[in-house]
């Protein structure tokens, strides 16, 4: 075993990066951050966010029978920022995908970046071919969002991060029809001072259903005199009432280390927006974008994961809570 305690939690796959822009079968700059999600039929399939050469994203659908390689990329953009959208003017980033069994489709959050700032859009679809926009659920600037796969308590739940006067903390919010959105609820705040989470987080992919609550994968940023670093936490929350966190890890977990994750567009960038479950319920296929240039496959296990979590808890309040600790 690696004394590297990322290396134990998150293998990254020999062939990566798995998928990169010399792949895709027309011309564009980079190809990264996908949402993901397995197909009835096994198939996995990524929902790759795609800038083109203007600096402008939109999204592209990629299928593969194992969800290591073998890609089929579609041969035109999957989703594009729509004209009568305004919202969507310079473009749609990071999809997070999730079957909801209730509806029987694919619910997309996704970032729809307005001359406003980026805010949070939703898209169904049942095929990856046909959408239905639903617009915009979160005014700018808000961003990196998941639906809950349920009901909780009888409502819609979305996980996001707004920026607001008090931080760029991870916050739910509760709607009755997917349209309609309140009871909004501090679920994770960034940590402060030298924490490699301080000042600013998101959610990376939807959360994990696990038997012992919501397990979350999210990123921390945390601003060097040489730029961001973007690595990847754990935190776990209450199955009836998930703005309510059980543990939260002290270290990060996952990290860019990689030479197409330390290079790039955005150098020092792990950004996962998906992850398949394998059918042993335990196996994790994390996608994430490497270096805002390509994509890259980590494996891990849900249980281990939650192992690691025990152990690893945060340290005591008063030196995590924003406000509390300098
Ligand atoms: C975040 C998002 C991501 C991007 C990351 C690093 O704010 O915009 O799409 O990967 O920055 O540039």
């Amino acid at each position: 075993m690696s004394d590297n305690p990322c290396a134990t939690l998150f293998e990254r796959h020999p062939q990566n990066p798995i998928l990169t822009a010399a792949q895709w079968p027309y011309a564009v700059n980079t190809v990264f951050n996908p949402g993901a999600t397995r197909l009835s039929d096994g198939t996995t399939l990524l929902l790759c966010r795609v800038e083109d050469r203007r600096g402008l994203s939109h999204l592209c659908a990629a299928r593969s029978a194992n969800g290591v390689d073998g890609w089929i990329i579609d041969a035109a953009p999957t989703l594009l920022p729509a004209d009568d959208h305004p919202e969507e003017a310079w473009g749609i980033e990071d999809p997070r995908i999730t079957y909801v069994a209730e509806l029987e489709q694919h619910v997309i959050a996704y970032t729809a970046y307005s001359r406003a700032g980026p805010g949070v859009s939703l898209a169904t679809t049942r095929d990856f071919v046909h959408f239905e926009r639903h617009g915009s659920i979160m005014m700018p600037e808000d961003k990196d969002a998941a639906l809950f796969p349920c009901r909780i308590d009888g409502h819609w739940a979305l996980v996001h991060r707004p920026m607001s006067p008090l931080g760029a903390h991870i916050w739910m919010s509760y709607s009755p029809d997917l349209l309609h959105w309140g009871n909004h609820r501090l679920m994770l705040a960034a940590r402060r001072g030298a924490w490699w989470d301080a000042n600013k987080i998101g959610l990376s992919t939807p959360l994990i259903e696990t038997p012992e609550g919501w397990l979350m994968i999210y990123h921390g940023v945390r601003q060097t005199a040489a730029g961001c670093v973007y690595r990847i936490g754990l935190a776990l929350f209450d199955r009836e009432a998930p703005e309510r966190c059980l543990l939260r890890g002290d270290s990060w977990v996952f990290a860019p280390e990689a030479t197409y994750e330390r290079e790039g567009d955005v150098g020092n960038v792990v950004f996962p927006c998906g992850l398949t479950l394998g059918p042993d319920k335990d196996t994790i296929h994390l996608y994430y974008g490497a270096g805002d240039t390509c994509i890259g496959l980590a494996v891990a296990s849900a249980r281990a994961l939650l192992g690691w979590l025990k152990t690893h808890r945060e340290l005591p309040a008063w030196q995590a809570t924003p406000g509390t600790n300098g």
